[in-house]
């Protein structure tokens, strides 16, 4: 107690953001390089997260670190799951998981993010997307999207298209269909009607049935599943 008393005043509030990390890129600052899974918190000391970290220098040197936000390697959790489950998050930080709604919202309101995809398919090959920037609203908004300008690491533009979309799920239908996409496409996304890509469909090992695998249509199209996906964030230089 006198220990927490003494500390809490002798650390300046600066120093704060490094004993309750709210992404990644604290995380780095505070002195940890290794990738992996570590505890962040967006919402306060008493709510903890756990994320991957990808400390990688892409970039350079001097830009901010990962904090994945979701992840498909090799279909080992469902993601064909109900609004509550994307609002708090499933998975394994170690593996698949979708960090969470709220949680992209606490961490975009208070920073500014740029965001990445990488990609993979099945026959070794990595492309990847980014977007100078990313936000996501609030729950009662329906947790739509926003996304800055982008740039090509040889994905193509597959998102653009769901900028400015709420978020649905089977339970939940925010999108410009007359049905609900998450039904029809097996994920849960900021569908519009319905998807260019669908990072949150069913994990289908390659060629598959017309979009419910995980498509990028503008570099696999419809009818391709990839191997893997993953969506990270990073504070923005700007
Ligand atoms: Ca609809």
């Amino acid at each position: 107690m006198m220990i927490s008393l003494l500390l809490s005043l002798l650390i300046p509030l600066a120093a704060q953001s490094y004993l309750n990390p709210t992404d990644c890129n604290d995380i780095y600052m505070s002195g940890s390089g290794q990738n992996g899974v570590y505890t962040i918190y967006p919402a306060g000391p008493t709510s903890p997260v756990q994320v991957f970290c990808d400390m990688s220098m892409d970039g350079g040197e001097s830009s901010g670190k990962w904090t994945v936000i979701q992840s498909r390697s090799d279909g080992s959790v469902n993601f064909h799951r109900k609004w509550d489950e994307y609002k708090r998050g499933f998975g394994s930080a170690a593996g698949e998981y979708w960090i969470g709604l709220e949680t992209m919202y606490l961490l975009t309101k208070s920073r500014k993010y740029e965001l990445r995809v990488d990609m993979g398919d099945f026959e070794g090959k990595k492309v990847y997307a980014q977007y100078s920037s990313f936000t996501v609203g609030s729950e009662s908004e329906g947790y739509p999207l926003t996304l800055g300008s982008f740039t090509d690491g040889g994905a193509g533009d597959s998102l653009t298209h769901h900028s400015g979309q709420k978020f649905t799920t089977l339970d939940k239908d925010h999108d410009l269909n007359e049905g609900n996409c998450g039904r029809v496409y097996y994920g849960g996304f900021w569908y519009n009607n319905c998807h260019w890509t669908n990072p949150n469909g069913i994990y289908a090992w390659g060629v598959s049935a017309y979009g419910v695998g995980i498509n990028w249509r503008t570099w696999k199209d419809f009818t391709y599943s990839l191997k893997t996906i993953t969506m990270k964030i990073r504070p923005a230089a700007s």
